[in-house]
């Protein structure tokens, strides 16, 4: 072992110890979990001396640094990812296994801590990683919950909701800074005196407090000595009952601040682009805003005197408009408690806060009743009043008299506080997560605001990092890839492009082809062992995992398996080539038709995977509890990646992005980063069907889409959707799957019939997918597609993505943290 920080007999010596002082056992006492815990805590002492060497050199070079706000952070684990990045897993594996543990194992008894729902706290997470990685300053801040996503249990082939108790071993990896604590306040009101130099002065009382406490968590750049901090606010009560002097005393409400406090960290919201509008939500949002807002202030004042140049040294970023009272709480530091004027402050706020729009859904836009708001955040409500009135003034003035625009635009409007509006009002930019998404925001969503501020607007197509879904999820491929290329691709995934020149060579073909074979028989025996499904190995492992969403169309994909069975039957002798299609989704809790696709899909398997007369031609598996962890080795084994959403609904998707990385093979629509990830591959080398998104903006806008001329005509599609309805697949309760038999041909529940446009591009999409199966028989032909996959794959680092964010929106200093002695 010649890597310094984990020389081999001090880092066995210190797990032992680590045992001996955390549990009083001995090493062949302890559990995996233990021996988790002490592998974790030798870990974090290395880190802690970068994270030291990196607060001393940011102390030194003062640079400007980001504070990215988001409500979901979805870490997955650390502990391999951190001893990559320390490049040193391989040394500490070696260690373990000398004294008889598989740091796999020991991997498998982290918490895969789930404080996101999916693809946006995902990003969040990866943005993370690629900051730490290029050595930029950043901090992370948001919630550290109680319970983040529940845990998925399958029981009947419902979805079952489990609370995720992810801290109830206690996390290594984080630490409490009780002396960065901030209050935070609530209610009350507000009252206006005039001082003596005449001007107004609002004082806020009759508030109720929490105290945010931080758990900072390490965030470690790949080989460069680099530690940010993820900045996870826990609330705690105060100690006291010191109150607002003027309810000095109130028992009650003491009380209450304790409830309040245990309450506004409980559970995150189970919800990807769908809003529920709970006035505990936007406590929570307020809540890690202002102590985040709070902590950057005080940072900042720390080192300069002049808050006038904040913008030099902070960069606020908005991870959807969950944040965005931020402008509004930075509005009321500056005006109350550093007593500017109203310009002053808001130049300021404006330069220092960017807004990323991640979805055009309309039930996913924030709009808050103005009696919640004003209630719960007074202060803050008024200033947002101000910032209103003055907006539409300006809109006034650029669309003189057009009340239209003012009508549309405003930031309150109809009792509602629009916070997207806020976040483009207030802030220095507005991007998209991908070039489509950004085009679609500029020429449709968001138009009159591109009008009023185009030089605001810009693309940033999203990114994933290599460290977790190459080198760590996927070490055969990493180590395969290293060998022909060497390995700058973890720090430079353009690189991967040298791998082109081998997709030809039939040597490479089949070393890449063998590496997915062994990553399938990986997955397989993970079903086998948590589904109890027997899987081909040597099937086309077709797979769609991300969230249950009827805009992401599941129930596309399972009405086609209905329909391949119904072909398999009708034609038994027909050419077949054996196909696995393996689905993971967690669907929100209160989202009906979501959870009622899981259960189809879990009957059509029961149905399908039983069913000896078509010899195993078809499998189904439905992976339940889908997550970070088992997402890395999904990746790995896929051939086929689903990306199949209504074109024009996925702003960008980064779950394209780790197939294809992985080398799987796209079948898509031209949404979201598809459009990207088939410019960079050619169109020869994916699979793309389906309507446009312009034609599916057209339909919208026409309202000329009815389904059930398909339905009559479609002998195909009609035998599909009755077999929902007529007991095939739910011979106890026939009726089970009416509701989606509904809302692909009735009116009845939602505005439209068939909303997400699935039997119009059905034939497409069994049309495409028929394809597929042609092309896999060719062995040559998918192992060079597949490895051009891979190759032209460079694209989608969230490094490029962070430097685009750095170079045009943050403009941070880089900063070089020398090693730790
Ligand atoms: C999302 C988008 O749905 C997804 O396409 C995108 O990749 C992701 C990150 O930008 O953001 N928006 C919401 S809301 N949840 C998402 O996952």
């Amino acid at each position: 072992m010649q890597n310094q920080m984990f020389e081999k007999e001090k880092f066995i010596q210190e797990i032992k110890d680590n045992v001996k002082n955390l549990y009083r056992k001995t090493l062949e006492e302890a559990s995996q979990q233990e021996v988790y815990q002490a592998v974790s805590q030798a870990v974090k002492e290395v880190i802690i001396d970068q994270w030291l060497a990196t607060q001393k050199t940011m102390e030194k070079e003062d640079p400007k640094m980001v504070y990215y706000m988001s409500m979901e952070f979805l870490m997955g684990r650390a502990l391999g990812n951190n001893l990559i990045n320390l490049t040193a897993y391989k040394e500490v594996k070696e260690a373990l296994e000398e004294i008889g543990f598989d740091l796999n194992v020991i991997e498998d008894e982290e918490p895969d801590p789930a404080l996101g729902n999916g693809g946006l706290g995902r990003l969040a997470a990866c943005f993370m990683e690629s900051l730490s990685t290029l050595g930029y300053p950043a901090y992370g801040c948001g919630i550290r919950y109680r319970y983040g996503l529940f845990r998925q249990k399958i029981e009947n082939g419902f979805q079952v909701e489990v609370p995720d108790n992810w801290l109830k071993d206690g996390y290594p990896f984080e630490m409490r800074r009780p002396e960065h604590t901030f209050q935070v306040k609530f209610g009350g009101y507000v009252r206006s005196e005039g001082d003596p130099s005449g001007k107004t002065r609002f004082i806020h009382e009759g508030y109720q407090t929490v105290r945010a406490v931080p758990y900072d968590m390490p965030v470690v750049g790949y080989n460069n000595n680099m530690v940010n901090a993820l900045i996870a606010w826990d609330a705690e009560p105060e100690e006291y009952f010191e109150l607002d002097a003027f309810d000095k005393g109130d028992y009650k409400k003491a009380v209450e601040q304790e409830n309040l406090a245990k309450n506004l960290v409980e559970v995150l919201y189970p919800n990807d682009n769908h809003i529920q509008g709970k006035e505990l939500r936007l406590k929570q949002q307020y809540f890690f805003v202002s102590a985040s807002v709070q902590r950057a202030v005080a940072r900042y004042k720390k080192y300069h005197t002049d808050l006038h140049k904040l913008p030099d040294k902070v960069a606020i970023q908005l991870n959807d408009t969950h944040p965005t009272v931020a402008v509004a709480e930075l509005m009321r530091i500056l005006l109350d408690e550093e007593n500017m004027e109203w310009d002053e402050a808001w130049t300021i706020t404006t330069r220092t806060c960017a807004y990323t729009n991640h979805t055009i859904m309309s039930e996913a836009l924030e709009k808050w009743p103005i009696e919640i708001f004003s209630r719960l955040l007074p202060r803050v409500y008024q200033i947002i009043e101000e910032i209103n009135r003055r907006f539409i003034l300006d809109i006034e003035k650029k669309f003189p008299g057009d009340y239209n625009k003012v009508k549309k635009m405003a930031i309150i409007f109809d009792g509602q506080v629009k916070m997207a509006h806020l976040a483009i009002a207030a802030g220095c930019s507005v991007n998209g997560v991908a070039r489509l998404h950004t085009e679609i925001l500029k020429n449709q969503e968001l138009h009159e605001f591109y009008q009023m501020f185009p030089e605001k607007f810009n693309n940033k197509t999203n990114g994933i990092t290599q460290r977790r879904f190459l080198y760590h999820g996927n070490p055969l491929l990493a180590e395969w890839v290293n060998k022909y290329i060497g390995n700058d691709w973890v720090t430079n995934l353009s690189h991967l492009e040298k791998l082109a020149v081998y997709a030809d060579d039939e040597k490479a073909q089949q070393e890449f082809m063998n590496i997915k074979y062994q990553n399938k028989l990986r997955l397989a025996e993970y079903i086998r062992k948590h589904n109890g499904i027997e899987i081909n190995p040597r099937s086309i492992f077709d797979v769609q995992v991300k969230r249950l969403h009827e805009y992401k169309r599941q129930l596309l994909n399972i009405l086609h398996v209905m329909y391949l069975y119904n072909k398999i039957k009708e034609h038994p002798e027909m050419e077949f080539y054996p196909r696995t299609f393996i689905f993971g989704a967690k669907a929100a809790a209160g989202y009906r038709i979501a959870k009622l696709t899981i259960k189809l899909i879990n009957s059509v398997a029961d149905v399908i995977n039983n069913d000896a007369s078509i010899g195993g031609k078809i499998k189904v598996v439905f992976i339940e509890d889908y997550k970070v962890s088992i997402a890395e080795q999904i990746f790995a084994a896929s051939d086929v990646s689903e990306q199949i959403s209504t074109a024009s609904k996925e702003a960008s998707g980064t779950g394209n992005m780790k197939f294809m990385l992985n080398g799987a093979v796209t079948l898509g629509t031209m949404d979201g980063a598809n459009v990207e990830i088939v410019e960079e591959v050619g169109e020869e080398n994916a699979f793309i069907f389906g309507m446009s998104s312009q034609e599916v903006i057209d339909h919208e806008q026409k309202r000329d889409y009815d389904p059930m001329q398909i339905f009559n005509n479609d002998q195909d599609i009609r035998q599909v959707l009755m077999q929902l309805i007529n007991g095939m697949y739910s011979r106890n309760d026939p009726e089970l799957f009416r509701p989606l038999y509904n809302s692909l041909l009735n009116t009845q529940d939602t505005q439209y019939a068939d909303t997400y446009f699935i039997l119009k591009d059905f034939r497409s999409y069994a049309e495409v997918q028929s394809r597929v199966e042609k092309a896999y028989r060719d062995e040559k032909g998918w192992a060079k597609m597949a490895m051009l996959n891979t190759a032209h794959s460079g694209k989608f680092t969230s490094d490029r993505t962070i430097q685009q964010y750095v170079d045009d929106i943050w403009h941070l200093d880089k900063i070089k943290v020398e090693t730790p002695k």
